[in-house]
């Protein structure tokens, strides 16, 4: 018997690996000429309506025959024996083989080797225009472009109802959105189903393997407790971003009011955020969500280096800019070794900040987080943008040497790479 539980991204419910089940590829269509003469396509292994499949999705459309995968002895894996990587099995209504393989529960497909070695989600979380949008996508921008210095290799996944669901497809979408059209994403809309970002990750060094899963969910989720209950992803979450809107720290707020900055209108306190995750946290103990890997990530930092001054926010000499007071970026991104020095300097600047009365004034908020997840809990400073929008969206570029306007996230990468480091096994090289 394999141990492995196998957590489903889309439905949540755990299976072990011989409860899979496997549906039919066949597309093939047959020619018919019926009585009158005509000739009529047929499918060869026709599409039915799916019970499991259309409760999921609360929808009724038909898909194809889903079948047990009986899984042979050595694709079990026995008491002393890895289990075999598992084959092709044949569709018992037209014979052929098939490799699709699905959740017993939902029947939505599942990447093979996601059964076969398990995965683990990483949520990002945050009250509505926190930020979050912006930063999956920039976040996994910048892990394809930097996954060769950081010794990992990443592939987005093509699994999914249609291609538009595919993680590969939402984000090039997205991406050109950001990247080409220099505009930032705009608001999510609430959905009874999240569509997971599933993204295959390997340690080039140690081969370990892990699909992460995303869910940019819209921040409305994030409101209340009795929603969050709904937030299933983020109960079986192995580590957890969660998105601090910089905007709505009121001091930042007022002094950048004062200078025309507007600053979203439907900005949510971060205080309410950090609530209802604390109280979600107390109210369910035997979670032990404060023995996983928190990130903190203040979003849309560039406002807060940009006005430093203003803001009495001392971060000369700090990890954060570079010496012509620039928000500088992570140093592993050029010689591919992660300093804990930088981040642990960049965390404690941001601490300093909230608990010092004449900056941020929030004290109590950084003591509950020190105090209830100790080592597990980090502070960052984030931009996924690289710099501020304006009223309707279009990106406020930094020119590059031939005077192009580029869009370049900052730092947008450290919480991901502190929270593998933390995990284990990715062989981050992490001085
Ligand atoms: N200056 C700056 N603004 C940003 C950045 N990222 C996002 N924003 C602004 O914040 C707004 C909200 O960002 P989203 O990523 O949509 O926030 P969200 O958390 O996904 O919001 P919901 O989908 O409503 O829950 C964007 O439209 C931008 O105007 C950033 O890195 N810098
Ligand atoms: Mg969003
Ligand atoms: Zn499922
Ligand atoms: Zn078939």
């Amino acid at each position: 018997m394999s141990k492995v539980n196998i957590l489903c991204p889309y439905c949540f419910e755990p299976f072990v690996r011989e409860a899979v089940r496997v549906q039919c590829v066949n597309n093939a269509e047959v020619q018919k000429v019926s009585e009158d003469g005509t000739i009529r396509k047929s499918p060869v292994c026709p599409s039915e309506e799916d019970e499991k499949y259309n409760n999921h999705w609360g929808s009724r459309v038909k898909i194809k025959y889903v079948y047990p995968a009986n899984l042979t002895r050595k694709e079990r894996g026995g008491l002393f024996s890895k289990p075999k990587e598992i084959q092709a099995k044949p569709c018992p209504r037209c014979g052929i083989l098939s490799q699709r393989f699905v959740c017993p529960h939902c029947h939505n497909w599942l990447p093979t080797e996601m059964i076969e070695k398990g995965s683990d989600i990483i949520s990002v979380v945050g009250g509505p225009a926190s930020g979050k949008s912006n930063y999956i996508v920039a976040l996994i921008h910048q892990l394809r472009k930097y996954q060769a210095k950081l010794g990992l290799s990443v592939t987005l996944q093509q699994v999914g109802r249609n291609e538009s669901e595919m993680t590969t497809n939402l984000f090039k979408e997205a991406e050109k959105t950001i990247f080409k059209q220099k505009e930032a994403l705009r608001k999510t809309q609430v959905t009874k189903n999240p569509i997971p970002w599933i993204i295959r990750l390997e340690s080039r060094m140690t081969r370990k393997a892990v699909y992460l899963v995303f869910y940019d969910t819209a921040g409305e989720v994030f409101k209340n407790i009795e929603k969050m209950r709904d937030a299933l992803y983020y109960q079986h979450s192995k580590a957890v971003i969660v998105a601090f809107d910089t905007l709505a720290i009121p001091k930042i707020k007022k002094v950048l009011e004062k200078k025309n900055i507007d600053s979203n209108d439907e900005a949510y306190d971060y205080k309410e955020m950090w609530d209802t995750i604390q109280n979600f946290s107390q109210q369910h103990r035997d979670y032990k969500l404060t023995s996983r890997p928190y990130a903190f990530v203040f979003t849309k930092f560039d406002t807060v280096i940009d006005n430093y001054e203003d803001l009495d926010f001392r971060i000369e000499g700090s990890s954060f800019i570079d010496d012509e007071g620039n928000f500088k970026n992570s140093s592993y991104i050029k010689d591919g070794v992660v300093k804990m020095d930088e981040l642990k300097d960049c965390s404690n600047t941001i601490a300093e900040a909230l608990r010092d009365p004449e900056i941020w004034d929030e004290e109590a908020f950084v003591t509950n987080i020190e105090k209830e997840w100790g080592d597990n809990g980090m502070f960052f400073g984030v931009s996924a943008l690289g710099g501020m929008t304006d009223g309707v969206g279009n990106i406020q570029t930094k020119k590059n040497e031939d005077g192009e306007g580029v869009v370049t996230p900052i730092k947008v990468l450290d919480p991901l790479v502190w929270i593998l480091w933390k995990l284990g096994g990715f062989g981050i090289n992490i001085k």
